[in-house]
């Protein structure tokens, strides 16, 4: 183990720079060996000097060559300031001053895909939350904010496209081929927001009014072979601004606002100002590249970055561990965008199914942390399922305290008040409590505090009187050793024993919790529990009613209540809410898979009979989704978060069982199913569509599991021969892949029609190789076979995750194999990957993290290979704080 020199931030450190940067202008010269990169800044010190002081400049920057430091004009000699691997620092400085630096870079070479850097044919940047530092020094921090002006100077015929941030005021040839632009964004902004493109792009190009009358310009822009691909996004981005407009009062600012496409990205997309910089799997789209799936995070990383120019850019982070107050926001507003675009239930049901596998574990293991963390050694590892999942979450627990017309009113006077500013989760909360009048003292606890709540429920009846004793508990972590009660919004209905909700006006409310009536769902109790415990009552019943606990998930808690599976049955049938219907069902099959309830298979066949029928006569589009939904089983990651201790073996050999028992014993009703929706008419992606393709492929799923010699030779194959779109082909492809009868000559030959069909689509290529990955009959043989494979590019982060992190997280029953050979897989490929891109390996290492919450067999082979890689000669900032988290947590269970 060599590395030591990791250093902890922690939140209560924060200070204000002595200096602010008024503004900064870049020169950015591009050549095909590297960058040279001049940057004018002008300082002011924020408080006037006192007698003794001296004027002190620390700045960061990494991976720089230093060329020449300049104050007002005047060359610095080398002893008039320092500089290491991480800074340059200067002293004895005026009050206020211009700062002129130098540096080189070299922008092919670099990797990490973090600062200036090149993709395929073109430059781009990414800059948050630290990257700005590896282009200039510069005080790297969100609490900066300066007007930017940036030159470009670069080759005119290899890069007619040359974009930054703001509006283009310049554009001149120069005499040697070469030519400049300026580019001058009129809004203050933070280092992290910087964006600079150059290459030669096609582009797509629509006009929008806002609602005030500005006239904006919208261009997405990608290299010329994916341009074709552009149209679905531009489309999403005007719904976008007219639903910002619309339901948060929030015009767009400039006259232009650019999209770039690029193929090498950590991360989906980057809100730069007036510059998205995109992944180009969140936008291009079309329907033989892009399955429903990815049609729909489309539409929801559009409007996600569209949403940040409210939401992080007029408004910003005062420093890192504020990450919740722009992202946890923006999630939330890009949930009620898609909610609006594509149905409310569907989407919930996604974001919950996505909490509970992923957030909850994370918060479950040692990387568990704060909505607000407290401290971090490597702020990239702080992108996570906790600051935008679990933070949308506290948001949308804040709109369910206010009510919408609050709430807005909160927003309002959030954006009002902190226009131009980088603001804190606090002042969040602030505004919030000063349009509403509710106190959210207890509430607050929710950003502070790490971990996953549990709701123990118990429940009596006498006599019409219903009584529903409350008690909350919080397991300590590391970072929240001594959880104290938040306040849970739990919102509850009552269905009567023939199936309709009761109207809960006709009752009293009582106990110790404070309750409220609420008509959303209709007929809804919202009770608010603040203390360790406390009691509903609820008088005036008829007859005894079925607990509808916790619609829509009001509150992002695991819930302990124990009562008979019939009650649970009964609301998957009869519940008005879609919601609860389906977490009433999942709960259902997980007491079932986890062993809680014994002998349940029947009875859960009996209830997707009743839902099959009914999703035979459904109509609608959130009625279809609802049954797409309902009619899966739980993921095989869902379970394992629902289990006190993972024995991945034993869940899946369960899950199996019971998946194929529905297939056999219900098998006239999926054949039903995949006749009422299997579909040949052209391909549209719209809620409707998108139900039925699921529906119909679900369908045909089970009936490949019911008969698979019988399918796979039919149905399965001319699906993947017939389809107009890649949804149907990937899910007929995936059934050949999963299916014994098919391997082989079959298989092989499926395999290779599909590749020679889209070798050149880069993302259905990446779907090619996923599938395979994720194959249960595919080991570390086969993805050892995949990574060798000639198109196979670690460096890409799209392909990297499509082999690698899908192996790692979506091929449980390979991953997890006894002998530890997955694991020492992952390591073997995560430790390369590190020295080239820190932020990528960070992430993929982390299924390995987890070791604690697996059976003991898993946990030692999962604990050595982590050993393996604290053993290696480097590690990064980045991966070395997740491993060495991972082990610690080893040391403390023993
Ligand atoms: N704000 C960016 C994420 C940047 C991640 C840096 N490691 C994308 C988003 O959340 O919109
Ligand atoms: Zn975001």
């Amino acid at each position: 183990m060599t590395q030591t020199t990791a250093v902890t931030v922690r939140r209560g450190d924060y200070r204000p720079t002595e200096y602010a940067t008024d503004s900064i202008e870049l020169t950015v010269e591009l050549t095909e060996e590297d960058a040279r990169v001049c940057a004018v800044q002008q300082l002011r010190r924020r408080l006037p000097l006192k007698a003794d002081e001296r004027g002190r400049l620390h700045l960061d920057g990494q991976d720089l060559e230093l060329e020449s430091v300049a104050i007002d004009g005047q060359k610095l000699s080398s002893n008039a300031y320092r500089v290491d691997d991480q800074s340059l620092a200067l002293m004895d400085l005026p009050d206020a001053f211009e700062l002129t630096i130098v540096t080189r870079i070299y922008p092919q070479r670099n990797t990490s895909l973090e600062g200036l850097y090149r993709s395929s044919h073109m430059f781009c940047t990414q800059c948050e939350a630290e990257g700005f530092r590896k282009i200039t020094y510069y005080q790297d921090r969100p609490d900066v904010l300066a007007r930017f002006t940036t030159r470009i100077r670069a080759d005119a015929e290899r890069y007619p496209t040359l974009l930054a941030n703001g509006n283009l005021i310049a554009d001149e040839q120069l005499g040697d081929g070469r030519r400049e632009v300026v580019w001058e964004d009129p809004y203050p902004k933070p280092s992290y927001l910087f964006a600079l493109v150059a290459g030669d792009l096609a582009s797509v190009e629509d006009r929008f009014t806002t609602a005030s009358g500005r006239d904006v310009r919208l261009i997405i822009y990608s290299e010329p072979h994916n341009i074709d691909q552009c149209h679905y996004a531009m489309g999403a981005l005007k719904r976008s601004m007219r639903w910002d407009e619309e339901r948060y009062g929030r015009e767009y600012d400039l006259d232009l606002f650019m999209i770039v496409a690029v193929d090498d990205f950590n991360m989906g997309a980057m809100e730069n100002k007036g510059l998205n910089i995109f992944n180009t799997s969140c936008v291009l789209a079309t329907p033989d590249t892009a399955t429903d799936a990815a049609h729909q995070r489309v539409e929801a990383v559009v409007a996600h970055e569209y949403f940040h120019n409210w939401s992080g850019n007029r408004v910003t982070c005062r420093d890192w561990f504020q990450l919740s107050l722009k992202e946890g926001f923006t999630v939330y507003r890009d949930a009620q965008f898609s909610a609006d675009q594509n149905g409310a239930t569907a989407k919930r049901i996604e974001d919950v199914n996505f909490l509970r596998a992923d957030q909850f574990a994370e918060d479950a293991g040692p990387l568990a942390h704060p909505v607000r963390p407290e401290s971090y050694q490597e702020i990239s590892n702080f992108y996570t399922m906790t600051v935008y999942e679990k933070g949308a979450e506290v948001v949308r627990m804040i709109d369910t305290l206010l009510g919408p017309e609050s709430f807005r009113r909160g927003s309002d006077l959030y954006f009002d008040r902190h226009d131009g500013e980088a603001a804190t989760v606090e002042d969040f909360v602030r505004a919030m409590e000063a349009a509403s009048n509710i106190s959210l003292e207890r509430f607050r606890r929710w950003y502070s505090q790490a971990g996953t709540p549990e709701l123990t429920v118990r429940e009596s009846y006498v006599d019409g009187c219903l009584t529903l004793d409350f008690a909350q508990s919080l397991r300590p972590t590391e970072a929240s050793p001594n959880p104290e009660p938040l306040h849970l919004p739990i919102l509850l209905g009552f269905v009567d024993p023939g199936g309709q909700v009761v109207d809960p006006s006709t009752l009293e409310l009582g106990g110790s919790v404070a309750s409220e009536l609420r008509s959303k769902p209709p007929g809804s109790v919202l009770a608010h529990l603040l203390d360790a415990a406390g009691t509903l009552t609820v008088t005036g019943f008829q007859h005894r009613p079925v607990v509808s606990l916790l619609r829509g998930f009001s509150t992002p808690v695991r819930v302990n209540y124990e009562r008979p599976a019939d009650q649970l049955r009964h609301l998957v049938r009869h519940d008005a809410d879609g919601f609860a219907r389906w977490d009433a069902l999942q709960t259902v099959m997980v007491d079932v898979l986890t062993g809680s309830t014994s002998n349940g298979d029947d009875a859960i066949v009996d209830l997707f009979a009743d839902l099959l029928s009914q999703a035979l006569e459904a109509r609608g589009p959130e009625s279809l989704s609802l049954y797409a939904n309902m009619l899966h089983l739980p993921s095989e990651t869902y379970l394992f978060e629902q289990t006190p201790v993972i024995d991945v073996a034993a869940l899946i050999s369960r899950r199996d069982a019971l998946e194929t028992s529905l297939a056999v014993a219900l098998e006239p009703q999926w054949r039903a199913l995949r006749e009422r929706y299997f579909s040949n008419a052209a391909y549209e992606p719209t809620p409707e569509a998108m139900a039925q393709r699921s529906l119909s492929n679900q369908a045909l799923n089970m009936l490949t599991l019911a008969d698979p010699a019988a399918l796979v030779g039919d149905d399965v194959l001319a699906q993947l021969r017939q389809a107009d779109n890649l949804t149907e082909r990937m899910a007929a492809l995936s059934l050949l892949c999963n299916t014994k009868a098919a391997q082989g000559a079959l298989l092989e030959a499926a395999l290779d029609d599909f590749y020679e069909r889209w070798k050149n689509e880069a993302l259905v290529l990446n779907q090619w190789f996923q599938v395979q990955a994720t194959s249960r009959l595919s080991g570390v043989d086969a993805v050892t076979a995949l990574v060798a494979y000639e198109r196979f590019d670690a460096l890409n982060p799209n392909r990297a995750r499509s082999v690698i992190g899908a192996f790692a997280q979506a091929n449980a029953r390979n991953f997890h194999q006894r002998d530890g050979a997955g694991y020492r897989w992952l390591a073997e490929q995560v430790l390369p990957l590190d020295a080239s891109n820190p932020q990528l390996a960070a992430r993929l290492v982390q299924p390995l993290v987890r070791w604690q919450r697996f059976a003991p067999s898993y946990q030692r082979p999962m604990r050595a290979a982590l050993e393996s890689l604290m053993d290696s000669a480097s590690l990064s900032n980045d991966l070395y704080e997740i491993v060495s988290k991972g082990l610690a947590a080893s040391a403390q269970a023993g």
